[in-house]
């Protein structure tokens, strides 16, 4: 390849790490960069070790056997950016230290996350070393993902598999390399789901898998009839069939993923009786007749009824009582007051979304059980997040709230480990550095979680005032305590022009990804998750202890960031390239907001704060040593000497480099260009006269 060669190729397919961009402070020349390397299917590139992708919204011929085995072993800069380069870099650095790492993936929703979380395990799965038992291990870990996605993944507006609770797996893996065990911790499910869906959106996968693909005998023993219309859980988004989703295949997948899984029969069948009961329990109604409550008759309720007895283990009187009366306690008897319907049918939800959230955490432990190892030599991990993005529609509830508040803290998270990193290995190194301004998202995770006046508090202040509190005084309250926060603003405390774009019982915050309105009607209901008394009992777990919603998760997600801190992080920033889920367009003006949130441009000053490159003194002189003939064909000295001798030959000049204590910091990135494409040359070069040596032959 001649010099002319290589940067015709570097025009059209752009840049491939944007740290090595001239114009590196220009959004719109990053922005050129991504979309030029888009409209070449090249989905991926590097901000140093941080990955960007791209959703191509289509199937790429990139994920195959043959590549993984490509990236296997090589540096990032020799091959274009994939994702299998960074699970390997991640991978090589976790044996070669012995140490924990964790992969954040982030980005919006729909900007694909769970793709990438994907491909990595598949990466880890194929690549590594493989003996009978770690290859069960290593179906066991593949296949926990299509059962999790069946049950905790449903079609939103957003994506048609959007994830609907956070993920955080483990893979731990021996000193050998073999993945030998897992473990997931799963975050906040969106319950509400179960007996609610927006118009375009559906339930979780599993129920329409269920009634479209079930065998005949199965749906038969359940009660169930062939068709999703029939019930009231999933139809309401009025969107059962979706073309991109084959319920009948996914079905399939799951069952066999099940029994993989190690889920004995007997298991399986319970489940699914768990989630037929759930669709039968929707389809019960209320009427009211004088002042009693019956339950309308129907033979499903009947056949509803005998599964709980069986599956739940509830007695018909009991269940039947729990959905239509409450119970008051009176000085020295509990008193049966009949619900009225509304009540009745806040008690059936309430029921039916509670039985799903346990199931699903059933579901999760089930799944451990099935990977963990039990061998206790040490092992390391590496971590993959994977979470519900950022996502605002056109009403946005508690669970929107929960969503949002939980990207801020990972983005919190970001910015203190990639500035404290940078930061770090610039004194480590013993180089000066300049700090770089940016945005600090922590102003708005304090306005959600501070102590006594944060949102968080504020509403589970509320909620422990039943009886009085109501969500309108919630808003009350906030406007009150945070009013004046110039994150936060309602229809009362909004300028004339903004208060036309609020509703009274909106409040709206400015999120680090954009401006997000909340309607408040449900919070209080939603954070308390309460069951009316009867229902409880029914399910007997005891909720008067219990912590409010949004305050467990918050504590989760402390948890959470523990974990993360005591692991070496890497990243890949998601990208969505237009609303439509279409492949081909990229909209610059959706393109450069996330560019500007996910804080791409700031991440790429940082590296480049004063060095554009630095390099390990060994993979330094390991690539470029043919350039000089006293490196080549061997070096005997250090490599920090080695690399010190070929950058005097090449014509390094003093202010272009530094020499840190294990690795050389360039400056301009185009001092690395002139260097890779005299090494490119060279390579031919060599090719050619080997090629002529051997042509004699
Ligand atoms: P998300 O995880 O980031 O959203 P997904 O990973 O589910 O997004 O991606 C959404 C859809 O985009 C997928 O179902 C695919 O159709 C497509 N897609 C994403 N990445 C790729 C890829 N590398 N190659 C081909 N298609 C892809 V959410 O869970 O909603 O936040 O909460
Ligand atoms: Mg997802």
């Amino acid at each position: 390849m001649n010099m002319e060669a290589s940067l015709t190729a570097r025009d059209r397919v752009g840049i491939q790490d944007f740290v090595l961009l001239d114009n590196y402070t220009s959004e719109s020349a990053f922005l050129d960069n991504l979309r030029k390397r888009s409209h070449e299917n090249l989905i991926y590139t590097y901000i140093g070790t941080l990955l960007v992708s791209v959703n191509p919204y289509k199937e790429l011929d990139i994920y195959s056997k043959k590549q993984m085995d490509t990236y296997m072993g090589v540096n990032f800069f020799e091959l274009p950016p994939h994702i299998y380069a960074l699970a390997d870099n991640v991978f090589r650095t976790m044996q070669s230290e012995y140490n924990n790492h964790f992969i954040l993936i982030s980005g919006e929703s729909g900007a694909g996350k769970t793709e990438a979380s994907k491909k990595i395990l598949q990466f880890y799965a194929v690549s590594c070393p493989s003996t009978k038992l770690l290859n069960n291990v290593r179906d066991r870990l593949l296949l926990s993902n299509p059962v999790l996605e069946a049950f905790g993944n449903a079609k939103t507006l957003k994506n048609d598999n959007s994830s609907r609770f956070g993920k955080y797996m483990d893979i731990q893996f021996d000193h050998q390399g073999g993945a030998v065990g897992g473990h997931i911790l799963s975050y906040l499910l969106e319950k509400s789901r179960v007996v609610h869906q927006n118009h375009g959106e559906r339930n979780f996968h599993i129920f329409y898998q269920l009634v479209e693909g079930g065998e005949e005998d199965l749906l038969r023993w359940l009660g169930l009839e062939r068709n999703c219309q029939h019930y009231r859980y999933l139809v309401q988004g009025d969107c059962a069939k979706v073309s991109s989703i084959n319920d009948k295949s996914d079905w399939k997948m799951v069952r066999k993923a099940l029994s993989v899984i190690e889920f004995s029969e007997s298991d399986i069948e319970n489940l699914f009786a768990i989630i037929a009961s759930v669709l039968h329990l929707g389809n019960v109604k209320f009427e009211a007749d004088f002042k009693a409550l019956y339950l309308s008759s129907c033979d499903f309720l009947k056949l509803f009824f005998c599964l709980a007895v069986q599956l739940l283990g509830i007695p018909t009187q009991v269940l039947q009582q729990g959905l239509t009366h409450r119970k008051i306690e009176a000085k020295t008897e509990e008193v049966l007051s009949p619900f009225s319907v509304d009540h009745a049918v806040y008690a059936r939800d309430a029921l039916a979304k509670a039985i799903y959230g346990r199931t699903f955490n059933w579901l999760v432990n089930k799944i451990n059980e099935s990977l963990a190892n039990k061998d206790s030599s040490r092992k390391t991990v590496i971590g993959l997040l994977d979470i519900y993005g950022f996502e605002v529609f056109n009403v946005n509830s508690f669970e929107q709230f929960c969503i949002n508040y939980c990207n801020e803290k990972l983005q919190q998270l970001f910015i203190q480990l990639t500035l404290k990193s940078e930061q770090e290995e610039y004194e480590m190194e013993g180089i000066e550095w300049e700090p770089v301004p940016y945005f600090n998202n922590k102003i708005i995770c304090d306005l959600v979680e501070e102590k006594h006046r944060g949102i968080i508090a504020l509403l589970d202040e509320e909620c422990l005032r039943p009886g009085e509190a109501t969500d309108l005084t919630l808003l009350e309250k906030m406007e009150e305590e945070i009013g004046g926060h110039p994150h936060f603003v309602t229809h009362k405390l909004a300028d004339k022009k903004t208060r036309k774009t609020l509703e009274r019982g909106d409040f709206r915050l400015l999120h680090y990804a954009g401006e997000v309105t909340y309607c408040v009607v449900g919070f209080l209901d939603k954070n308390n998750d309460l069951l009316y008394r009867n229902g409880k009992e029914v399910i007997s777990f005891n909720f008067y202890c219990k912590k409010q919603v949004v305050t467990q998760f918050k504590s989760s997600l402390v948890g959470l960031t523990e974990i993360l801190m005591s692991k070496e992080p890497w990243y890949v920033r998601c990208i969505k390239p237009n609303e439509a889920k279409q492949p081909g367009r990229f909209d610059d003006v959706l393109v450069r907001h996330q560019v500007k949130y996910l804080g791409l441009m700031e991440h790429l000053r940082v590296r480049r704060a004063g060095f554009a490159y630095r390099r390990k003194y060994d993979i330094f002189l390991q690539r470029y040593k043919p350039l000089c003939p006293d490196t080549w064909p061997n070096w005997r000295g250090t490599a920090a000497e080695g690399v010190q001798r070929l950058i005097k030959h090449l014509g390094y000049k003093p202010d272009e480099y530094k020499m840190g204590r294990t690795k050389i910091f360039i400056r301009h990135p185009r001092t690395l260009f002139a260097t890779e494409d005299a090494f490119q040359i060279c390579k031919h070069r060599l090719a050619t006269r080997i090629q002529a040596k051997y042509k004699g032959y």
